[in-house]
This record gives C-alpha cells, sequence and structure tokens, in this order.
C-alpha cells in the first residue's frame, strides 16, 4: 500500500469551528477520518501552526512517503522554505486549498508552493483532499515508488 503524507498548515486546526461560509463544517479530524476511510493508503496526516516544523515534516517523507498532499494555508502565500523543501522532495505533490484562492483577496492568488506542485486543487471544499489521495493513489505502483 502506498505511504501518502497528508501536511496542514496554521489554523487548519480551527477548520469546522470558525467561517464555516468559507471552509464549510468538517473539522481537521473529519477530514483525516474521511481520508483514511478510503483506505488507498497508509496515511501520516499532521498539522503544524509552524512554519519550521511543516519544512522538518516535508524533509521526513523524503524517502518515506510515495506522495505529499499539503494544504500550507496562509504559508503557501509566504513560504520560500515550504517551497525548498518541497523542491528536495522527488514524489508526486498535490496543493489543496478548500477554498478557491483566486475568488479571493489578491494577496491569495500567487502561491509559492504551486511552483512545485504537480497539481493544484482548490475550491472543491474537503473534498479536495481526498481527490488528491485518490490520484496520488494511483500513481503509485503496488510495490511503492520509494
Ligand atoms: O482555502 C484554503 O484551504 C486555505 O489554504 C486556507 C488558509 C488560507 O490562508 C489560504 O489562503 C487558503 C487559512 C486556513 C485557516 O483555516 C481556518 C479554518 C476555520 C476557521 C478559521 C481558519
Amino acid at each position: 500500500m502506498a505511504e501518502i503524507t497528508i501536511l496542514n498548515g496554521p489554523n487548519l486546526n480551527l477548520l469546522g469551528q470558525r467561517q464555516p461560509e468559507i471552509y464549510g463544517h468538517e473539522t481537521l479530524a473529519d477530514v483525516e477520518a474521511s481520508c483514511r476511510a478510503l483506505d488507498l493508503a497508509a496515511i501520516t496526516f499532521r498539522q503544524s501552526n509552524h512554519e519550521g516544523q511543516l519544512v522538518d515534516w516535508i524533509q521526513e517523507a523524503r524517502g518515506a512517503a510515495d506522495g505529499i498532499v499539503i494544504n500550507p494555508g496562509a504559508y503557501s502565500h509566504t513560504s520560500v522554505a515550504i517551497l525548498d523543501a518541497l523542491n528536495t522532495y522527488e514524489g508526486p505533490v498535490v496543493e489543496v486549498h478548500i477554498s478557491n484562492i483566486h475568488r479571493r483577496e489578491a494577496f491569495r492568488h500567487h502561491s509559492y508552493v504551486s511552483a512545485r506542485a504537480d497539481a493544484v486543487i482548490a475550491g472543491l471544499g474537503t473534498e479536495g483532499y481526498r481527490a488528491a489521495l485518490r490520484w496520488i493513489a494511483g500513481r503509485a505502483p503496488a510495490s511503492g515508488m520509494r
């Protein structure tokens, strides 16, 4: 079974508790459970409010994960460090945004992470995570890609 790392950036721990009109009613625990329920991969699911922690986890995924799904949150729009870390990772990377960042404020329209991502999903709500997982799991050969 493929090993897939799903990373979540700042404030996504608040999912389902604030701004449901933008981010919906599901909590991050619900998103994790729905990803696991697909039973497509062995999943490492993490969230941090700290940029360096996300960099550390991307580095950990090198040689260990068949793909990365990442919602970098607001770091999408600011973090060269996360882009640099992803550039050291060899496998497929899918960037997920719950909201359609292109329909929101101009400062959300640019993502550093998109320069590395193989695919970007924005505006599908939390379904974006499951779509990303299906795509990566479909690419990973049964024996794993590492
Ligand atoms: O649409 C997305 O998934 C975002 O990555 C979410 C980030 C935002 O900065 C990006 O521009 C787009 C914000 C995550 C904050 O999540 C919250 C969830 C519930 C309540 C408050 C914040």
